[in-house]
């Protein structure tokens, strides 16, 4: 059981964008949840997946991982 790891997202306008984001992020392996918030822009994924195949995930889907 491994913690949340916490992203900041850049781009995201809309719930569309959110799903996008939410999509992408939980094809990854290790992934157990992905939560997306518009308005802050935070990513939680709950999994074992490596940050730099979020960050990945993230550009995939059209945005970008800041911070
Ligand atoms: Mo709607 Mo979100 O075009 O980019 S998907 S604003």
């Amino acid at each position: 059981m491994s913690a949340p790891s916490v992203f900041t997202v850049s781009g995201m306008t809309c719930q569309h964008c959110v799903a996008s984001v939410r999509e992408e992020v939980s094809e990854l392996a290790g992934v157990e949840d992905v939560q997306v918030d518009l308005a802050s822009g935070q990513l939680v994924v709950t999994g074992s997946a490596e940050p730099s195949a979020v960050r990945a995930a993230v550009a995939d889907a059209g945005y970008e991982v800041v911070g």
